[in-house]
């Protein structure tokens, strides 16, 4: 039955999204990654495009996806960003093992980097809400990357789980310290220390995941969730997005969440009088606005 709320506002469609896909960003050409927005909607979805590797990701695969959550965090129209696997397999199965050097995944120019961890940082810091939309599996450095997004999505064949320890890898910060936020720290090192895999079902009972659904339904019902999203006021959420990460991020949290505080300040007719007066070269006048209790 609706609620109130949905009699009022009118239930979100479930349609499917009129896509339409951007090959290039930045003027760079995507190759492991694509790209695509549903402008109406204010939905954009990155989706890791190399499902003959599970979707494992290389330096190239994670760079790419840098320059589209760039492109989607800068682009007024957009409200909420999904990020996918290619194909029904899997969402990500981690760091490219193929490419594994000494001190880090090796690309093009043959330096090693770990920079999947700049891509958790920038998903983190994003202020528009991030979505995990899953099928298969989320393993490994791919688990990291669905635990850093604000909710997830699973299909009923998602499979969740962190192998570093059976290849040699582990993931000590978010990867570990916001596991242990999200399933508590018994569940965490047994996730860590056996390197078991888990159901979307066991997923779901941990706290891991928001909801899991048919295969089938993995996109509709994502959608779902994005424009309920969309509709309700950006401001609010990515200023709730902020406070609850700055529980976690420690002095980066707080400057985050300090600088939407700045953002709304100089919205503001006590903020503007501070500029305006130093403009007009005169002494600003704080005395016409309130001290609130
Ligand atoms: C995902 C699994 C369970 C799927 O099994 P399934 O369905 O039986 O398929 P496979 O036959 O195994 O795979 C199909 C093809 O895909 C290749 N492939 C799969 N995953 C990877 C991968 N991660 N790297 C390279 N190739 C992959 C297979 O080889 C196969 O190819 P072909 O047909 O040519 O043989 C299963 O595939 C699996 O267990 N995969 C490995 C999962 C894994 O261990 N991932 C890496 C874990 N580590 C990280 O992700 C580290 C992340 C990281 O960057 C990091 C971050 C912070 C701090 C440190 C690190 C760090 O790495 O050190």
């Amino acid at each position: 039955a609706d609620s109130s709320y949905d009699r009022i506002h009118g239930q979100v469609s479930a349609e499917h999204a009129l896509w339409t896909d951007v090959p290039e960003v930045q003027g760079q050409r995507l190759e492991e990654v694509l790209y695509a927005k549903a402008t109406t909607d204010g939905i954009a979805k990155v989706t890791i495009n190399r499902p003959h590797k599970r979707n494992a990701f290389t330096p190239l695969t994670v760079t790419e996806m840098g320059c589209c959550f760039n492109d989607a965090q800068n682009d007024p129209n957009i409200g909420v960003i999904i990020l996918t696997g290619q194909g029904t397999e899997a969402f990500c199965s981690g760091g490219d093992q193929s490419v594994r050097g000494h001190g880090g995944y090796v690309g093009a120019d043959s330096i090693p980097r770990l920079n999947v961890l700049d891509l958790q940082l920038q998903i983190r810091r994003c202020p528009k809400p991030v979505v995990a939309m899953v099928a298969g599996y989320a393993v490994g450095g791919g688990h990291v990357l669905h635990m850093v997004c604000d909710l997830t999505i699973s299909a009923d064949n998602g499979v969740f789980g962190q192998t570093g320890p059976k290849v040699g890898s582990f993931d000590a910060g978010y990867g570990s310290a916001h596991m242990a936020r999200l399933i508590g720290q018994k569940r965490a090192r047994e996730m860590w220390f056996l390197a078991r895999l888990y159901s979307a079902q066991d997923a779901y009972g941990m706290g891991l995941v928001n909801k899991v659904v048919p295969l089938a339904e993995l996109e509709t019902e994502t959608l779902i969730w994005c424009r309920e999203m969309v509709r309700n006021s950006p401001t609010a959420i990515r200023l709730l997005k902020s406070a609850l990460n700055a529980a976690e991020d420690g002095q980066a949290g707080l400057m985050a969440l300090g600088g939407e505080a700045t953002g709304l300040f100089y919205q503001t007719e006590e903020g503007n009088e501070g500029r305006r007066s130093f403009m007009e070269k005169r002494a600003p006048d704080f005395r016409r606005f309130p001290r609130l209790p």
